[in-house]
């Protein structure tokens, strides 16, 4: 489901708690200070499988709060439902699976550099040698039409990412795992 359909989804399930609520808390019409538990409590599961994660209840009730709350500072007209999705999905959704290597070979320099780093922040890469293995420099070339290395490559939802220069790898590893 990508994030769109995903947002729609979680706006629909909103609709149908604020509903289960009003109906709850009917004879007051639906007034009820801690309805952020009341609604954490009923979203807990079906929010959590949505997003691909275990959500504590604590969780969910904070950040529909903050998202109220902002909307009241904002003035905002618009659906809250539509608001509180996007809030939600992009607070708690579970970042997809991410498969990082690298290609490189031992006697580079360059190489050296990021292998250094990826040891001192036990980062999971995997290490991909171009000589040892023909197969990774030819994928290598094919992506990028040269086999200049260090290259570190990272797979998520069925898309590569190919990147190039030894600072700019560190850099992303310091970012991520540092
Ligand atoms: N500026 C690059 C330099 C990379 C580089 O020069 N790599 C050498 C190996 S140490 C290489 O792959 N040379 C072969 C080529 O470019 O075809 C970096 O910092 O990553």
């Amino acid at each position: 489901m990508n994030r769109t359909e995903l947002v729609d989804d979680v706006a629909m399930l909103l609709a149908r708690t604020a509903t289960a609520h009003h109906e709850a808390f009917i004879q007051v019409d639906g007034a009820d200070d801690d309805w952020s538990l009341w609604y954490a409590t009923y979203l807990q599961q079906p929010l959590s499988q949505r997003l691909g994660r275990h959500l504590s209840r604590i969780e969910i009730a904070r950040g529909l709060v903050e998202l109220n709350e902002d909307m009241l500072a904002r003035r905002s007209d618009a659906d809250w439902k539509q608001v509180y999705a996007e809030g939600l999905v992009d607070r708690y959704r579970a970042e997809p699976e991410e498969r990082l290597s690298l290609y490189q070979f031992a006697a580079c320099p360059f190489c050296a550099r990021v292998r250094r780093v990826i040891e001192e922040l036990n980062a999971p890469v995997e290490l991909r040698d171009v000589f040892e293995n023909p197969s990774f420099r030819d994928e290598l070339i094919e992506a990028r039409g040269r086999p200049t290395v260090p290259v570190l490559r990272c797979d998520a939802e069925g898309r590569s990412r190919w990147m190039p220069e030894s600072a700019d790898i560190i850099a992303y590893l310091r970012e991520r795992f540092g």
